[in-house]
């Protein structure tokens, strides 16, 4: 019998409001800008929207930094706007889920001016520590002379974690930008407002939440139980930690459970199986989640660093959780998100071999078992973008640690890292949707917030809609196979298994439920790629298999229908689905 759920068998559609479709002219996107692209999403097919910050705020992390959870960003439009793009949504039996971001407000949010009074209710919503005086080098400028931050934490936007408040005389924790002062989630009030908070969307008919970094609510007890902090964690150590089930126990009992939502988690850092289940298992608080495990490979320590990998390092990455998960959990498969690079560019090649790898890694995404992520621009094939200045840039993610660095001196010109933020930064996933060949790609008739990729007058919606081979029809297609067609529980339910696990260019594998067997394989090289199924790997008896092809990125002509299942060769970038029978 299947464990089946609506969010397991639906696709998923993100999008970045600020890039998606300017209605007003200001530059930025809006709801009505996603209003009127509604006919484009319920035509393209997809099942769920997941909506980034709409929330009000005044942007140093594009609306992470929230100010107001309960009303809409002026520049996104109105609340009346957001009802209307739900109902528009619901009538077209797509689901909307709301990103939901409490592991920090805004500095600006009401909670966060209050609690700078320490005697005011709300002045334990947040982190409050003193410095140390028990330090040699004085931090000048960042607090009183004689004291250190409280402890060694760096933001994960560069500089320390802690920032000095004059009026308190103490000093706050932001993991993130000053800018995001983190809640203190020990405090039963603070839980309390933020669970109130979900039910008041949730009765607006939201069909559930995608949960901002929520491994970092509960910190670590050198912080919460000392003051000024016990200096033995590493900021990394604020992962899962001690009362991190628990915290999300209460929240799935009070908020999530008599309701069919489904309840997406951030998770940040290397996470042990055990810990995944417990979070998205059977018997967890939360239906699946983000890892980071594939997206952190090519990244290095800073933001400007990269890392070679290697099919292998992808495949491991994956296949530790497909594995894991394969029993009890659910996973989420994606390549790309408003924080990371193109997929195309990343993972594939944005060249000569654009549209094969385009589709090739659309046909992982759709074929892995999990629910898939679109992000917006995939589906036409997206590229990063030409970054020439770090004028260009507008990531606090990118844009202060290259100050800092500039300034400290660490780094001599921009131009000896452009090259590694051309490549890693979240802005390349900023630049706005290509809706068409005109000035600003159809994206606003103003100043756009972020430039626009001057390959809009190739790349954009209208010109892939009207070619019948494009990755946009691709994307379509595959979505009605995983969806609407006899092999649709196959895809979504079937086990996985991997074949030939060292192939240094073919990603195979087998996806397998009850007597239906689906055969997936993808050569992720410039050049052709032999490969095989090894007997002694499957169940079956490969030589006696017919393979019919059910998906081919190159179509279906005689070199990928006319093949022996138990060998064939692949062509550059070339993905297939077949049905082994
Ligand atoms: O991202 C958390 C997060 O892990 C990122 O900071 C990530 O490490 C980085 O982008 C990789 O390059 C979430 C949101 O998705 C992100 O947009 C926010 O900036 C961040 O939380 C803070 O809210």
């Amino acid at each position: 019998l299947l464990d089946r759920a609506w969010w397991k068998e639906s696709v998923i559609y993100q999008i970045y409001p600020r890039s998606f479709n300017d209605t007003d002219g200001d530059g930025v996107g809006d709801i009505p800008g996603i209003i009127e692209k509604l006919d484009y999403l319920d035509d393209l097919g997809v099942d769920i929207i997941w909506l980034n910050p709409v929330y009000e705020s005044p942007n140093a992390d594009n609306g992470y930094d929230i100010a107001d959870y309960q009303s809409i960003m002026d520049e996104f439009g109105t609340i009346d706007d957001w009802e209307e793009l739900l109902d528009g949504l619901h009538d077209r039996d797509i689901k909307l889920i709301m990103d939901l971001v409490v592991n920090h407000t805004s500095d600006e949010h009401e909670w966060f001016v209050d609690a700078r009074d320490p005697d005011s209710d709300y002045h334990d919503y947040y982190i409050w520590k003193q410095g140390r005086t028990d330090v040699g080098g004085f931090t000048g400028h960042l607090g009183p002379e004689d004291e250190a931050p409280p402890n060694e934490w760096e933001s994960f936007f560069g500089g320390p974690a802690w920032a000095y408040d004059e009026d308190v005389g103490k000093w706050y924790l932001h993991l993130f930008d000053e800018k995001q002062p983190d809640l203190n989630w020990e405090n039963p009030d603070v839980r309390d407002e933020i669970f109130e908070m979900m039910e008041w969307w949730l009765e607006k008919g939201i069909d559930g939440f995608r949960m901002d970094v929520i491994n970092l609510l509960s910190k670590p007890d050198s912080v919460t139980k000392h003051d000024p902090p016990r200096n033995d964690t590493e900021v990394w150590e604020t992962f899962d930690g001690p009362r991190m089930q628990e915290f999300l126990d209460e929240m799935h009992d009070r908020v999530l459970a008599d309701r069919d939502v489904f309840a997406l988690g951030e998770m940040m850092g290397r996470m042990d199986m055990e810990t995944a289940i417990d979070y998205v298992g059977r018997d967890g608080p939360l239906s699946t989640l983000f890892h980071f495990d594939h997206v952190l490979l090519d990244h290095g320590g800073e933001i400007w660093e990269t890392n070679e990998w290697t099919l292998n390092d992808l495949r491991d990455s994956f296949n530790r959780w497909q594995y894991g998960l394969a029993e009890d959990g659910w996973n989420s498969i994606y390549l790309s998100n408003h924080d990371q690079p193109r997929l195309v560019s990343r993972f594939g090649n944005d060249d000569e071999y654009r549209e094969a790898s385009a589709k090739l890694l659309a046909t992982l995404i759709f074929t892995l078992r999990g629910t898939p992520y679109i992000f917006q621009g995939a589906e036409i094939g997206m590229t990063n973008y030409p970054f020439d200045s770090l004028e260009e840039f507008r990531d606090v993610e990118t844009i202060n640690p290259v100050r800092n660095a500039l300034e400290s001196g660490e780094i001599e010109h921009f131009d000896d890292i452009k090259h590694g933020l051309r490549h890693n930064s979240r802005d390349n996933a900023r630049t706005p949707m290509q809706w068409d060949d005109s000035e600003n790609a159809g994206f606003t008739d103003g100043e756009p917030w972020i430039g626009v990729n001057p390959n809009h007058d190739e790349i954009n919606v209208e010109a892939a809609r009207a070619d019948k081979d494009s990755i946009w029809h691709y994307y379509r297609d595959l979505m009605d196979l995983r969806k609407d067609s006899d092999v649709s529980d196959v895809l979504v339910y079937g086990d996985y298994e991997v074949l030939i696990n060292d192939h240094e260019e073919v990603w195979s594998y087998v996806r397998t439920l009850g007597g239906e067997r689906l055969l997936v394989t993808l050569n992720f090289a410039e050049f052709e790629s032999h490969t095989w199924i090894p007997e002694y790997e499957v169940e079956f008896n490969p030589h006696e298999m017919e393979a019919e092809l059910l998906v081919c990125n190159y179509g279906a002509d005689e070199r990928a229908t006319d093949v022996d299942a138990a060998a064939f060769d692949l062509r550059p970038w070339e993905a297939r689905i077949y049905r082994l029978r």
